[in-house]
């Protein structure tokens, strides 16, 4: 890189975009003439690499979430010149890590699918994958939340507040997307994927909806003025806002046009692009494409593609499904029911009709291929895409997709086993498992450069960012005490910026000496922050009872998001935030332990956090996690999994040893046995401990602020409701087991070498874990693509 080029070309960004000199500009408008500079450098390895791609079969990334993060430090890894442009900036007074905090998250997903998707366009960069990512461009992603009195308050997510520097808008490749009501225009921002290690470029396209006309004039002569406005806002309001939602249906008519939306607007593209390189000829579509639904939101994806051929380019509806039976796959990402979308056959009339029509002749097209089956009625009614005029969106992408796979080898299991085994039994060859992976790039190279040194001084060199698998070598250190030593003292380094950071944005002093013991991620039931509430809750007893109870200092963190309308989960928070307040007042016990529920957990906060952790918490009920990804993240930084047998857990201990990790609780099997006659009182009713810590929901010891919420709490473990039976997540069956795990934990973080060598071997066995390996195995068993570089 030509720092002076650089230079100058910051210079003249400012200039044309602030009327201002760099020395004049303040931190946004630094940091938006950085990345403009940055770009430049880029652009034209983007191009060749888009052209580059046309030459072979291109894979497409279908997802109503992309949870990406920041841009500017992750793209000056990429491109190998942070130390370069670090340096640069310091001769200018700039000091970057300034300029990297004042960049806004793009929040463009809920959680563990979102981030997936993010992790996937960088593997898919770094390994020369033709892979294009598209979506919606939120105008607000995930709300941002603030922690007020103890509980969650959602403050609307400004992203683009500085601007979006990263993106080019392409009016020339806008696309017209028709309901039946209206027809808004649809206009992709792209956004380059800068591969590390190579010059290859890819692209994430995502779509933001603009009304057709930029006013409507005869409204406006009219004097109609607000239904001019109304009009322009309804065609907005389609890429306004993420729904914060990760479990249940809500705002139903508008997420579903976001989701025909962007599949109509992405299809036109791809087809367009076909149009152009192969011309008319359908027949080879599939050699060229293939489409990737990141579960089950752009499913709609399968019918508007059918509609467009048949429609749009008059091939007859058999053809048209057969080209979508070689080109469609769906990844599942989730077992619970709940999460699974059925959406009401009424409102896809409401909305589209023509798909309607075709999901309908889809659905009696797969009876006919069924009717020689003899299968009993009520079996092959579950087959049906229709059923009780809701439309099963899983059903049709099995029906119609070439694969199906789950994300972790449990996750996998089940569905062929259970939720989906009847399906199984039908197209066998269809079923595949692809656990996730996460990329080394943002989780290890960017978030803990003290430990990426360290490893590539080991290694004797940097190989390991682009091959994961090259950590195998490290575990020839795991009886160094020199090293060990290191390693330790690297994790001490994050936990005090962890501190230092916490203390400044919460005020909320921690020990850096004392066990982090973390569990981030959204806040569900089924994830059970509840029952490591109660674990603390627990433990501060002991410690009044026991105040010289021989144990480390720990300090408790939580991080998580509540999804707004999910009571109980914001219940959960604050019973959390009253844990906190009495823990960390309490001058008997704050030496010892302390709590903290850091606010706004989001991808920049994660990546403080990961690194420092010495404890990562996985205790989702057995069964219930699909996958899991944070898991990975702590395990690359070198935190020992404490955690139950569930999604990847398993497959992280069968890599770095079960000796290395802290398993706990009830398994799949075991739950499967119990669960016709589990009594969670009497799991109440054998244990005092379990019992005082229930009971301090419902006898005063806290305050729900009068809205008897805790009470409801209580309720949902001892007494049921009417839509589940009592502790459905068998948080009193694992509590003791859980108990004596965390006791576990204490006695080994006091010999600080055998723990270092926990740490150690479980990055030595995380390079499986990285998503180049995943994306790898969907270019090769899914997609057919072979990589291809500039
Ligand atoms: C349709 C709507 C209700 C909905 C919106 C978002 C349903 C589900 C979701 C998101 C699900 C999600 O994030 N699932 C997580 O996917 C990760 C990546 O595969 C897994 O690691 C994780 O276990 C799973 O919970």
């Amino acid at each position: 890189m030509n720092k002076q080029k650089l230079k100058e070309s910051m210079q003249r960004n400012c200039q044309v975009k602030y009327g201002k000199s760099i020395e004049k500009a303040v931190s946004y408008q630094i940091w938006n003439s950085l990345s403009l500079a940055l770009l430049e450098e880029i652009v034209e390895n983007w191009n060749q690499t888009q052209e580059i791609y046309k030459k072979q079969k291109r894979a497409y990334y279908f997802s109503s979430e992309y949870l990406m993060g920041r841009a500017l430090g992750n793209n000056l890894m990429s491109m190998q010149v942070y130390d370069e442009v670090k340096e640069l900036l310091e001769e200018m007074h700039i000091n970057l890590n300034e300029i990297e905090e004042i960049e806004e998250d793009a929040g463009l997903g809920n959680g563990g699918l979102g981030r997936l998707a993010a992790c996937f366009m960088d593997s898919g960069a770094v390994m020369n994958i033709p892979l294009s990512g598209y979506g919606i461009r939120y105008s607000n992603g995930l709300f941002s939340q603030k922690i007020v009195d103890g509980s969650q308050v959602e403050c609307v997510d400004e992203w683009l507040k500085y601007g979006d520097p990263w993106s080019i808008r392409k009016d020339d490749l806008a696309v017209e997307v028709t309901f039946d009501d209206f027809t808004v225009r649809a206009i992709p921002y792209d956004t380059p994927i800068i591969a590390y290690g190579s010059k290859n470029v890819n692209t994430l396209r995502l779509w933001k909806a603009e009304f057709l006309e930029s006013f409507d004039f005869e409204l406006f002569n009219n004097q109609e003025y607000d239904e001019a406005v109304q009009a322009k806002n309804r065609a907005e309001d389609i890429s306004r806002v993420l729904y914060p939602n990760d479990s249940k249906e809500e705002g139903k008519l508008l997420r579903l046009r976001q989701q025909y939306f962007m599949v109509s607007a992405s299809l036109q593209d791809i087809i367009r692009s076909h149009k152009e390189e192969h011309g008319l000829d359908f027949t080879t579509f599939d050699k060229w494409h293939v489409i990737q639904l990141n579960d089950t939101h752009p499913v709609l994806a399968i019918p508007e593609f059918i509609r467009l051929l048949v429609d749009e380019e008059g091939i007859k509806f058999e053809e048209a499904l057969a080209i979508s039976q070689r080109i469609f796959a769906y990844t599942n990402h989730t077992i619970l029911q709940e999460a699974l979308e059925k959406w009401e056959m009424d409102l896809i009339e409401q909305l589209f009709s023509r798909i309607s029509e075709i999901i309908i002749k889809l659905d009696e097209h797969f009876e006919a291929t069924l009717a020689d089956k003899d299968y009993e009625e009520e079996v092959l009614e579950q087959f049906h895409i229709i059923q009780d005029e809701k439309v099963h969106m899983a059903n049709l992408a099995i029906h119609v997709g070439f694969g199906v796979n789950g994300v972790a080898q449990l996750h996998t299991d089940i569905l062929k086993e259970r939720e989906l085994h009847q399906w199984y039994e039908l197209y066998p060859e269809k079923f595949q498992n692809k656990t996730n992976g996460i990329t080394p790039r943002r989780w290890l190279r960017l978030c803990n450069p003290e430990l990426s040194a360290l490893i590539t001084e080991l290694l004797g060199n940097e190989d390991w960012v682009m091959d994961l698998s090259k950590l195998d070598e490290l575990e020839k250190y795991v009886n160094d005490e020199s090293v060990l030593k290191r390693l330790m003292a690297i994790k001490h380094t994050k936990k005090v910026q962890l501190a230092e950071y916490i203390k400044e944005t919460q005020g909320i002093e921690i020990d850096p000496n004392s066990l982090f013991d973390i569990q981030i991620k959204r806040l569900h039931e089924y994830k059970r922050q509840l029952l490591n509430a109660f674990y603390i809750l627990d433990l501060y007893y002991e410690l009044k009872e026991n105040p010289t109870k021989e144990m480390p200092s720990v300090t408790f963190i939580f991080g998580a998001k509540a999804f707004p309308g999910y009571e109980r989960a914001k219940a959960i928070i604050k019973f959390i935030g009253q844990i906190q307040q009495l823990v960390n007042e309490d001058e008997e016990v704050n030496q010892k332990m302390r709590v903290v529920f850091v606010e706004n957990y989001r991808v920049s906060l994660a990546e403080k956090l990961f690194p420092a952790a010495d404890v990562s918490k996985q205790i989702s009920m057995a069964g219930k996690e699909a996958s899991g990804t944070g898991n990975m993240k702590f395990m690359l930084n070198g935190a020992p999994t404490f955690g139950t047998y569930d999604g990847a857990n398993v497959e992280i201990v069968e890599a770095s040893k079960e000796e290395n990790n802290f398993i706990f609780g009830l398994r799949v099997e075991d739950i499967a046995q119990i669960e016709d006659e589990y009594d969670p009182q009497a799991f109440y009713e054998n244990d005092k401990n379990l019992m005082r810590v229930i009971d301090s929901l419902i006898d005063g010891t806290f305050s729900d602020g009068g809205t008897e919420e805790f009470e409801e709490l209580h309720d949902s473990l001892l007494e049921g409701t009417s839509w589940h039976e009592p502790d459905q997540y068998y948080l009193l069956a694992d509590f003791k087991a859980f108990k004596e795990a965390q006791e576990a934990v204490l006695t080994a973080y006091q010999d600080e070498m055998s723990w270092a060598k926990m740490c150690l071997m479980n990055i030595a066995h995380a390079g499986v874990f990285s998503s180049d390996r995943t994306i790898m195995e969907y270019a090769k068993d899914l997609w057919d693509i072979k990589p291809i570089r500039i």
